[in-house]
């Protein structure tokens, strides 16, 4: 059982369902997701796993498990083997299709790691500076400790997308500024070398590309920066979950409406119960008015519960195969690495190098 809805609304960049002409190829897709952490938490499900899983009706989409990216900070390898398996059975359990989707891991398509260091090449270490992503992931422990791979992230990001020539990007809002220079470095490539990349676009839902934390509302949930307490994780126990919405930071004035600069608290509760239970933020002011926020909280609470259990169990039930899980990656790497790697020969051939046992063109 998969945790789902019927349609997306429509993405912020990019149009709704394609108008492929029948027979022709359907666009392609192409995001990735970090196995940083035990559960994905309700920000990246909302933010980009619930998309991948609708879009894959009617792109042709390619998923990874970004484990190169992983190692940008410290990491416990014993943890990140389990994490890879851990990522992959929730995008399973998410409803993504291994039938309809590439689902893959990073590190088993080299071509990755080779167009990010051509990728390098071509990258301004000043462009490369003003990520904020950089900025905010190195600033607690100062730029000096901060490893030469998060600087270079954004550029193994760019690789990543470039290789599969993707029409769209399913990401939150924190991923644009990358997706811009992702952008920059296709055009760069293209103008300098010939045509080779397609630029791509992203594709972000507004209403939740970015699902903000219980505790400080005015920040993104996130797995490096939220306390345990402002964070959903989407395997916790939901009684767990249950307790920490209740817990969640309003404000005092008690009306419950969708203002994300005065109450952005509220407004986080609510674009949750809307973006959830399928209902529009209009009707549910419209609902809520005269309650109270201890009446929203539950409501949520027992939303988010209904729809995080079915995702845990079967979560749980598919780590318990791990055959399958390694059968399901080794399939996806067999999809995508063909294709990465015929990228990878045009790019090649297109910067000057020579092919091992062909005569230079
Ligand atoms: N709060 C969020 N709201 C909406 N989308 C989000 N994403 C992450 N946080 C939110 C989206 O999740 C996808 C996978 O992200 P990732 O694996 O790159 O992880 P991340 O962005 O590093 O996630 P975190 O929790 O924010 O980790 P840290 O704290 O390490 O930065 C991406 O599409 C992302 O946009």
């Amino acid at each position: 059982m998969s945790a789902t809805t019927a349609h997306p609304p429509a993405p912020e960049t990019a149009p709704g369902p394609p108008a492929t002409a029948e027979g022709a190829a359907r666009p392609r897709v192409l995001s990735g997701i970090q196995p940083t952490s035990d559960s994905y938490h309700l920000g990246n499900y909302l933010g980009a796993v619930r998309n991948w899983q609708i879009l894959q009706a009617d792109y042709q989409p390619f998923f990874f498990i970004a484990d190169q990216h992983a190692i940008t900070v410290d990491w416990d390898p014993k943890l990140l083997r389990e994490r890879t398996l851990r990522s992959v059975a929730q995008l399973l359990a998410a409803g993504v299709d291994p039938e309809k989707s590439a689902i893959f891991v990073q590190s088993h398509v080299p071509a990755h790691a080779q167009l990010a260091w051509v990728l390098n090449g071509i990258t301004g270490f000043g462009e490369a500076r003003r990520m904020t992503q950089f900025k905010d992931k190195s600033a607690k422990e100062g730029e000096g400790a901060a490893s030469v791979g998060l600087f270079t992230y954004p550029v193994l990001m760019a690789a990543d997308i470039l290789l599969y020539r993707p029409h769209y990007v399913p990401v939150g809002e924190d991923q644009r500024q990358h997706l811009e220079l992702t952008r920059d470095l296709a055009q760069r490539f293209n103008h300098r070398f010939k045509k080779t990349f397609r630029v791509p676009e992203p594709y972000i839902l507004r209403a939740t590309s970015k699902i903000y934390d219980l505790q400080e509302p005015t920040r993104k949930m996130s797995k490096s920066s939220s306390s345990p307490s402002g964070i959903i994780e989407m395997l916790d126990d939901p009684k767990v979950t249950a307790k920490k919405i209740r817990s969640a930071v309003t404000d005092s004035d008690g009306e419950i409406r969708y203002d994300p600069d005065e109450k952005p608290g509220v407004s986080n509760l609510l674009s949750l119960l809307s973006a959830l239970g399928g209902e529009s933020i209009a009707d549910l002011e419209e609902q809520y008015a005269g309650k109270g926020y201890g009446q929203l909280k539950g409501d949520l609470a027992e939303v988010v519960t209904n729809y995080v259990t079915p995702y845990r169990d079967r979560t749980l039930e598919l780590l318990d195969d791990q055959t399958y899980l390694l059968q399901v990656m080794a399939e996806g790497a067999g999809q995508a690495g063909p294709i990465a790697e015929a990228t990878l020969r045009d790019v090649y051939q297109r910067i000057g190098f020579v092919a091992p046992g062909t005569p230079a063109r």
